[in-house]
């Protein structure tokens, strides 16, 4: 009998496994990646009796390969936020998904476990750019000002360290950062013994810096697009310099586009004041999709490229 813990790389993933492995320890095979490997249950090859936990994946994407794990007797417990499509019923799946647009996989462990180990769900909240949500979930932890700062910076950290375009862009693997985590119960303790936090925060402004050199290829009131070089720190501060501007600009809708082979890898965030039509927008092109507050195109044609800025317009008319 094998166990298998299946993570997505970043904060939510991360933190996710890491609440529920401190309620239940246990010794698993991980698998994980970078924040867009999200296919990652194909990667397992399970058997009659194992256990498979997954985090922070769609079941959707998923869903070929949840079924044959189940077809197989491997017995499947599935926690996350995405968009999952019909939910299978079978005797050894048990779900708690919740696709709410103010939830993440953390907190829904978070719930499962009665807030147990709170104050990672908070950093994942931070990481997944919830932050009423952090807030929030955060109030009976009574931390002060200072606590509060340091949760959040851990949990933009965690989450930036998951983007790059393969796992060489990371500055800590996921599956080493999880081992080194895991040893704290509580984040702040990590923060102050652990060199990570440190090492991703100066790496992240580093980064940020950077794109914030960059003129925008696109600005109006309602909509911006920003188009990054192909390049490592790119991939690597795309996301965070996308919740950067949703929280800057909360009236405007935000596409980033990082040049890559063929076209561009686009991420869209719909305006903080109305988070909406993100995915409907994506999913125009043919490799896109996501949640309504926040989409991407895996591969957007070069061509494409007039087609996708007249699309992002027209999704996010202003009231011009
Ligand atoms: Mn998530």
């Amino acid at each position: 009998m094998k166990f298998y813990d299946v993570f997505n790389g970043d904060a939510d993933g991360l933190c996710a496994l890491h609440q529920l492995r401190l309620a239940e320890p246990r010794e698993a095979i991980l698998v994980t990646g970078t924040k867009r490997d999200i296919e990652l249950l194909a990667r397992v090859e399970a058997g009659r009796g194992d256990e498979i936990t997954v985090f922070d994946i769609s079941l959707e994407v998923n869903r070929e390969a949840l079924m044959r794990a189940l077809d197989a007797g491997a017995r499947v417990r599935y926690f996350d936020h995405h968009f999952a499509g019909t939910i299978p019923q079978r005797p050894r799946f048990r779900a708690h998904i919740d696709g709410s647009a103010d939830t993440c996989t953390s907190l829904i462990v978070d719930r499962f476990l009665n807030g147990k180990y709170r104050a990672w769900a908070v950093v994942a909240a931070f990481g997944d750019n919830l932050r009423e949500a952090a807030w929030k979930a955060a109030e009976p932890l009574e931390m002060n000002d200072m606590q509060m700062h340091t949760l959040r910076v851990l949990g933009e950290c965690l989450n930036y360290n998951a983007y790059g375009g393969s796992l060489d862009d990371l500055h800590y693997q996921p599956d080493e950062l999880y081992e080194t985590l895991r040893r704290y119960e509580n984040p702040l303790d990590f923060v102050v013994a652990e060199p990570v936090y440190e090492v991703l925060r100066t790496a992240l402004s580093d980064d940020l810096a950077r794109a914030a050199e960059l003129e925008p290829a696109m600005a109006r009131e309602s909509v911006a697009a920003f188009i990054l070089p192909d390049a490592a720190w790119s991939r690597r501060i795309s996301g965070f310099f996308s919740n950067q501007l949703t929280n800057a600009f909360p009236m405007r809708a935000h596409a980033v586009l990082t040049v890559r082979a063929g076209g561009y890898l686009v991420s869209v965030r719909a305006p903080a004041s109305i988070p909406a039509g993100a995915d409907a927008l994506c999913r125009q092109f043919e490799t896109g999709g996501g949640r309504s507050r926040a989409a991407g195109i895996q591969l957007l044609p070069e061509s494409d490229l007039p087609r996708f800025l007249t699309a992002f317009e027209k999704a996010y008319p202003g009231r011009g």
